[in-house]
């Protein structure tokens, strides 16, 4: 297993559309579980591929406070169910800054499994959120495109500063 480099905003590449996985193989099983040892060890709950530069349609999310109950969800649709909540939401590509955004309380998943199969699946809560903040980077979209226009040029400015103090 590898860990995987994460983009950081505000790298163009986090903008991009990723393209549906044509086929689940040997190599798309392979990268979710490199995808998986480079959520745990940032550590975060969830990880779309977008984030480790791989434009292919696939996320996954473990909230558990254990560490052990991975999913994987391949070319995932959404539905969203329910009110709207509001949740404090953090990015490992956006390191250090949290704020609250709206979302649908409740999601259901249409997806296929590591086996290529379809399946589907319901969730809330942390995991509703964390699928849903997933899914809007495999569209190029970043929690803070949810935030004011002065909040995200403040963001922007501070990472851009820390990446060219780094380079
Ligand atoms: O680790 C993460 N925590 C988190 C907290 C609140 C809402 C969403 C998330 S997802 C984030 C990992 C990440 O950036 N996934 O894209
Ligand atoms: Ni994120």
């Amino acid at each position: 297993m590898t860990i995987l480099n994460i983009l950081e905003y505000p790298d163009s590449r986090l903008r991009k559309q990723a393209k549906p996985v044509a086929r689940v193989d040997d190599a798309i099983r392979k990268l979710a579980d490199d995808m998986l040892e480079t959520m745990y060890a940032a550590p975060g709950i969830g990880l779309a591929a977008s984030q480790v530069n791989v434009h292919k349609r696939m996320i996954v999310v473990d909230v558990s406070e254990t560490q052990d109950v991975p999913h994987v969800f391949i070319n995932p649709q959404l539905t969203l169910i329910g009110e709207l909540v509001e949740n404090e939401e953090g990015c490992l590509s956006i390191p250090g800054f949290y704020e609250p955004v709206t979302r649908a309380e409740r999601v259901r998943v249409r997806h296929l499994n590591c086996d290529g199969d379809a399946n589907e699946f319901e969730a809330e809560g942390r995991l509703s959120v964390c699928i849903q903040h997933e899914c809007d980077h495999l569209e190029g979209k970043l929690f803070v495109d949810y935030l004011s226009s002065l909040k995200r040029t403040r963001i922007r400015k501070k990472l851009g500063r820390q990446h060219r103090i780094r380079a």
